[in-house]
């Protein structure tokens, strides 16, 4: 399908065991042939090679050895691009790999943008978007959850969900636009009624896969959650709990912790960035005034708060103003301490709190009264933090996806197609309730179809997919 062949160093940048030069494209064989040359009685040059087979030898570039390297050679259609491979794995040297790279551009391959490999897989019919963004949610899975999602996806889970919606509308809409082409024949009633019924669950299938689209974004991208509190409450000894290691600095004197910290732990399941502020009290001095900046700057990009309160003392006015002030935000108050004598009471009007949810796959920044729930903690011993991590777990899941679609997850772009296609299919329904022109009725189904099959690929844009492709590595 494409005339240039393209090349790319496939494995990170930097000093390695080994690295993979990736080529693909019409002339990866002969492009191979000039930059390796076999070595011993079994080694084949690339053009000459059986498919799926590897070949030892060296890459030669002016007359001198570049490297000693494995050539792979796989050949088309049975290909990650569907395209001939051959993949050169040598010393994983920056200049080493580089040189080989060089070589192999020398040799008539052109450099691969990126994600360019992929691009390729998706324009031949090997992956559809989905499986294309599959690739690369895969590629930055951190938890075991984040990969087991991205699998599903590339094994085409959502692609079934989609090309089924996508189908069911095209078929209803060929049943309507057969009717255009015969106005003198009146819709029977029963046809009106299956008609109506196909597109009913349409939407409610489309509801029902917008509904994932929470725990998708959450699974992609991870979460972020400040650590407040007034100075001493404990925010430092949570912060290492959490990490199970020792990372901020634990010290019974207030105003230890000037600068926000943050660092990334799995909790069950879920990748989350906990950031230990500086605390958000008055500043004696140049630098805490800098930290208590910073701090309130990383609370508004929190997704939720940890809210740590020392159990051995009772409620100070700093803490009153703190429980007064995140009353908005999604929280755990974390009662801390709890191995000294407990003098410290949570009322419970701070533990119903107002926290902003996004309702399912609707609008967002409906209000809705929800509990901040309390979590007893002793950051010393450890003891709760497997209660506090559940804690957090139910906080951010919403639990409304069903088992049936706890296979797929949309992310944001899908989630915007779905939502477009959906307010035009609801157009639709509406326009055959109301009796009119059918002509209405299939223009809407179909921008609705189309929106549908923009999350597969079926209908897309070149600027969709450069938008897609470029967040890719490069050498993907
Ligand atoms: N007894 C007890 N002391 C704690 C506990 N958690 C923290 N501390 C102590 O409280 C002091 C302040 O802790 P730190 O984490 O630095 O608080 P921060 O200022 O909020 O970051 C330190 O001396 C800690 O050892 C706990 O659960 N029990
Ligand atoms: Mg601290």
């Amino acid at each position: 399908m494409f005339d240039d062949t393209i090349a790319a160093i496939a494995t990170p940048l930097g000093e390695g065991g080994l690295a993979v030069i990736r080529i693909s494209g019409a002339k990866a064989l002969a492009v191979a042939d000039k930059a390796f040359t076999p070595v011993g009685k079994n080694s084949r040059k690339p053009s000459a090679a059986e498919s799926h087979t590897i070949h030892y030898g060296k890459v030669m570039r002016a007359g001198q050895q570049v490297d000693e390297v494995l050539c792979a050679v796989m050949l088309a259609p049975r290909t990650f691009t569907r395209e001939n491979i051959v993949e050169i794995t040598c010393h994983g040297g920056i200049l080493s790999t580089k040189t080989v790279l060089d070589t192999v551009l020398e040799a008539g391959a052109r450099l691969a943008l990126p994600g360019e490999f992929t691009q390729r897989a998706f324009l031949n019919g090997r992956l559809d978007l989905t499986q294309a963004e599959a690739v690369a949610d895969l590629i930055h899975s951190r938890t075991e959850l984040a990969l087991s999602a991205a699998n599903e996806q590339l094994a085409g889970k959502l692609s079934a969900r989609i090309n089924q919606l996508r189908d069911d509308l095209m078929h209803t809409l060929a049943h309507i636009e057969a009717h255009i082409d015969f106005p003198e024949e009146d819709i029977a009633p029963d046809t009106r009624a299956n008609l109506e019924g196909r597109m009913e669950r349409g939407i409610a299938f489309m509801d029902e896969l917008l509904r994932t689209a929470n725990e998708g974004q959450i699974l992609r991208r991870g979460l972020r959650a400040a650590i407040i509190g007034r100075p001493n409450a404990g925010k430092s000894s949570l912060l290492n709990q959490l990490l199970g290691h020792e990372r901020a600095i634990v010290s019974p004197i207030a105003g230890t912790t000037r600068d926000t910290i943050e660092e990334t732990a799995n909790v069950r399941g879920i990748s989350v960035v906990f950031i230990d502020t500086a605390g958000l009290r008055e500043a004696k001095d140049d630098i805490e005034s800098e930290g208590i900046r910073r701090s309130r700057e990383s609370l508004a990009r929190a997704e939720f708060i940890l809210h740590v309160l020392d159990a051995s003392e009772p409620l100070t006015a700093e803490d009153e103003n703190f429980l007064t002030e995140f009353a908005d935000k999604k929280r755990i108050l974390v009662r801390n301490k709890i191995d000294l004598a407990v003098k410290l009471d949570v009322p419970t009007e701070y533990q119903v709190g107002r926290a902003v949810l996004c309702p399912p796959g609707g609008a967002h920044g409906v209000t809705r009264p929800t509990t901040s729930p309390l979590v007893d903690v002793c950051c010393v011993s450890g003891s709760g933090i497997e209660q506090l991590k559940d804690a957090i777990k139910s906080l951010v899941w919403s639990g409304a996806v069903t088992n049936e679609m706890s296979q797929v997850t949309i992310n944001s772009r899908h989630q915007d197609a779905l939502r477009r296609a959906r307010e035009s299919v609801k157009l639709a329904l509406d326009a055959l309730r109301a009796d009119a022109s059918l002509e209405f009725v299939a223009l809407d189904l179909r921008i609705g179809a189309n929106a549908v099959g923009e999350v597969v690929g079926k209908t897309t844009t070149e600027d969709l997919l450069d938008s897609i492709f470029s967040t890719f590595c490069l050498g993907k």
